[in-house]
């Protein structure tokens, strides 16, 4: 039988954790020792360093052809509060973000029915043309799939067009929970989570970083999460191209998927970052998206093997359509100061991890 006190062992003598270890820590409540055997063992890979970047969010559409269950963002063309937004207002969202001290631009959005892969090769040249100095970090493994559809290209050739138009890297989102019978309840129409995995290992091969979410606390199970975290674990022993794993605790309201849960409670998310932090031996980075978890909830995960916050973020609305209570934006100042209390390091990185500035 696996117990704490097998499972500290193991992570002392660097000894990668089994399913069943992982299993164990979620049926375990000793929430404090799973997250001081966590803190160590992200203090050896990380010090006392938190991460975090200046960005801003611009989501080009909300218009998407699935029907995500769990999706408060999505609409269809039709719907009254549809939208699209025009190459020229993303450019100038971009162009503002970087007078604001922004080093990133996150891009990502739904499915559109009618627009055509040209339109994203412009938007990203657009950006590059006026905005040189910003990192544009754009569209999922979900996105990159369906340009290749509509554009009857395979991945690789969209790949190579979207890096040679300006793209940096790749966002974790559509991950969802990898195993099958999970994406069959919650989003039949997404991509299967073996795409998934193909698009993210066909970007590493074209040499662009990226990252992984998983979006919990919804219909899944301890044992989904878990294949889910051994699936990208196998990825990134093949590839080494993830640069972190950011959790992503379900936000209920306004989605047609309707649970008995008015969201993740402070302990799962807890016990989620640090177990994601213990059993992903080969993920540099672990990140509290306070966003979706909270300010308060963001900060105690520094006790429990997180080292990133993501950043000031600026206009979120995938998380807030489904009720996010937290703001549109940090400043630097208040992400500064909540590291800060937390009695670690802040540090400014840009969107590969290297370190700017430390406060
Ligand atoms: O793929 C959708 C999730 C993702 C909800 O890579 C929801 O640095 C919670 O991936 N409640 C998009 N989550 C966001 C994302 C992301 C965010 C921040 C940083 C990075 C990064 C990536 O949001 C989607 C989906 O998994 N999502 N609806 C919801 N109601
Ligand atoms: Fe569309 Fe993404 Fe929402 Fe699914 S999660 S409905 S793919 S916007």
């Amino acid at each position: 039988m696996t117990t704490l006190a097998t499972i500290k062992a193991k992570v002392h003598a660097g000894e990668r954790l089994s399913e069943a270890d992982a299993l164990a820590l979620y049926a375990s409540n000793d929430l404090l020792t799973i997250g001081e055997l966590a803190a160590w063992a992200n203090e050896r890979k990380n010090g006392a360093n938190v991460y975090f970047n200046v960005n801003r969010h611009i989501n080009p559409t909300n218009v998407c052809v699935n029907r995500c269950a769990f999706c408060a963002f999505s609409r269809t063309a039709e719907a009254d509060d549809a939208y699209t937004l025009a190459l020229d207002q993303m450019v100038g969202r971009a162009v503002e973000a970087v007078g604001q001290g922004a080093t990133e631009v996150h891009l990502v959005g739904g499915l559109h029915p009618d627009l055509p892969f040209a339109f994203y090769l412009e938007l990203l040249q657009d950006i590059r043309k006026n905005a040189p100095s910003l990192h544009i970090k754009a569209f999922t493994a979900v996105e990159i799939d369906y340009f290749a559809r509509i554009s009857s290209q395979t991945v690789e050739q969209v790949l190579a067009q979207l890096i040679e138009a300006g793209l940096g890297s790749m966002p974790g989102g559509g991950a969802e929970i990898l195993v099958e019978e999970v994406r069959q309840k919650i989003c039949p129409e997404k991509i299967s989570g073996q795409r998934w995995l193909e698009v993210h290992r066909l970007a590493h091969g074209a040499g662009l970083k990226t990252n992984a979410t998983m979006l919990y606390g919804h219909v899944e199970t301890a044992a989904d999460r878990v294949r889910h975290m051994t699936l990208l674990r196998e990825l990134q022993d093949r590839t080494g191209g993830f640069q972190v794993f950011i959790p992503l605790a379900w936000q209920p309201e306004n989605s047609p998927l309707k649970l008995d849960t008015k969201g993740t409670s402070g302990l799962d998310d807890l016990k989620t970052l640090a177990i994601a932090r213990l059993f992903l031996d080969n993920f540099q980075h672990i990140k509290a998206y306070w966003i979706m978890l909270g300010e308060k909830i963001a900060q105690v995960a520094l006790a429990f093997g997180v080292d990133d916050l993501d950043g000031t973020v600026v206009e979120e609305k995938i998380g807030h359509d489904a009720g996010a209570a937290t703001p549109q934006s940090l400043t630097l100042e208040r992400l500064i100061r909540l590291i800060r209390v937390a009695g670690k390091t802040p540090v400014e990185r840009d969107t590969l991890y290297n370190p700017l500035r430390s406060f």
